[in-house]
């Protein structure tokens, strides 16, 4: 097992990751940008080291100035928590290579899911079900005509090296393909360095469904059953809820059973993500995999009762993951509102400056994952989440009302945050009834202000 881990991250994630730290009895290092000097990871870590300007590219990207402060601090591993590094194939293998490993999956592995198109066909061929589309690059005009007479319109165009809805166009019928394609072609090469796209049949009304999966170093690989990440806006997830009202037990067997399969078939070891899409008919497609811890890995652990980073870590460790399928039981319905330093009322721009005034929402089947408190300043270089507000029930409506009263409780002045969006999505009749798809929020509750 390590003996000392640094964190590759900031805000709520890297504080998770100390925690766990702290619960194994590893020593924690925190890497802090100048602009994150006064913040709870860099109080409650064993150690911190500054690497940078609070410029991305300068701090929290720069991997020679990581690799670095893990030599000078004597880490044995590097966890890279969500965005920034994590999932970068060759910062993984630089950490290893510098003799210090990388809390992930192999770097062999993490470039071929990085590449979708090559991981949609790898997993196609080993009997995955994926959405009809093309096999290849789509290099001209010509070629697109070709695949969609084959599947038809409405289709969607993604960046082979894209992925979490970044580039992608829908294309409802042919007058607009021309320029949509000239303009995701574009999108993609601004955006991941590579304008390479490819083609699926597009499903409407689609409803997003991602399996937590684990395996260690030993060929155990369970699943954890499934989250609901259909509540969102411009592909950036607002709430999460796992089980999902959508899922019988016998679909999420058979969709687990999928989820392990794709692990198997990749070599995949550590924690994982397998996005699926399932339709208005109920049938489900293999989007891609995540190899990163998710944002909104606390729902899974509130309805399995495990702690996700630790096991992330103990088998990353080389330790077996010491409990199999039949071991984990999903108790009670557990949701997730990400809470975001932004206004609402000017479409959702950053909302940063000082905490005057915090105070958490507390009592039975609450957790709050948050860096925050009151004084804090929030910074206009990071991402806007402030906080993660879960609540747990019995089932969905305890869960549901827990929530309300929580969203209630919770004061943030000083910030604009999207707790009244929050408000309204969860006493809006549909989404208590459990009546709504990928573009809920835009049609019933942005649409309708
Ligand atoms: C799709 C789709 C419909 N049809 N692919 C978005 C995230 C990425 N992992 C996969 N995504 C989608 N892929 C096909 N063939 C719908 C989504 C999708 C979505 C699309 C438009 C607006 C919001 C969305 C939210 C979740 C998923």
């Amino acid at each position: 097992m390590f003996s000392k881990i640094l964190i590759a991250n900031r805000g709520e994630i890297a504080l998770r990751i100390v925690r766990a730290c702290k619960e194994l009895g590893i020593e924690s290092v925190v890497v802090f940008s100048k602009e994150d000097e006064q913040s709870l990871p860099v109080l409650f870590a064993d150690e911190a080291i500054c690497i940078g300007p609070r410029e991305p590219a300068e701090s929290y990207l720069n991997v020679p100035r990581i690799i670095s402060a893990a030599e000078i601090a004597g880490a044995d591993a590097i966890h890279p928590g969500y965005g920034f590094l994590a999932e970068n194939e060759q910062f993984a293998e630089v950490c290893r290579s510098s003799g210090v490993e990388f809390i992930g999956p192999s770097h062999e592995v993490m470039r071929k899911l990085g590449n979708k198109l090559e991981a949609r066909n790898t997993l196609s061929k080993a009997g995955v079900p994926v959405v009809p589309g093309s096999e290849k690059v789509i290099k001209d005009r010509k070629e697109a005509r070709k695949i969609i007479s084959q599947i038809g319109y409405p289709v969607i165009l993604k960046a082979t090296m894209g992925g979490g809805g970044r580039g992608m166009r829908v294309v409802w019928n042919k007058q607009n393909f021309d320029s949509y394609f000239s303009l995701a072609q574009q999108e993609a090469k601004v955006a991941f360095g590579n304008s390479d796209l490819y083609i699926e049949k597009y499903i409407p009304r689609a409803r997003h469904i991602e399996f937590q999966i684990m395996a260690d170093n030993f060929g155990e690989i369970v699943h954890f059953g499934e989250r609901n990440c259909s509540i969102q806006r411009r592909y950036q997830k607002l709430i999460e809820e796992s089980p999902s009202i959508f899922i019988d037990q016998k679909k999420r067997e058979e969709m687990g059973k999928i989820a392990i399969k794709v692990a198997r078939e990749l070599g995949y070891t550590g924690a994982g993500t397998v996005e699926f899409l399932v339709d208005e008919n109920d049938n489900f497609y293999f989007m891609e995999m995540n190899t990163r811890l998710q944002v909104e890995h606390p729902v899974t652990e509130m309805v399995t009762g495990r702690d996700l980073v630790k096991d992330q870590i103990r088998v990353a460790g080389g330790e077996p993951l010491g409990y199999s399928q039949e071991d984990i039981k999903i108790n009670g319905v557990a949701i997730e509102c990400r809470i975001n330093a932004e206004d609402p009322e000017k479409n959702f721009s950053p909302s940063p400056g000082k905490v005057t005034a915090f105070h958490l929402p507390g009592g039975p089947g609450i957790r709050v994952d948050t860096h925050v408190f009151a004084g804090y300043t929030i910074s206009s270089s990071y991402d806007s989440l402030i906080a993660k507000l879960i609540s747990w029930g019995i089932n969905r409506s305890e869960a549901i009302l827990r929530m309300k009263r929580a969203l209630e409780e919770f004061v943030i002045e000083g910030v604009k945050t999207i707790i009244p969006l929050h408000q309204r999505i969860i006493e809006h009749d549909a989404f208590i009834k459990g009546k709504f798809y990928t573009d809920f929020v835009e049609k019933e509750i942005i649409g309708k202000v």
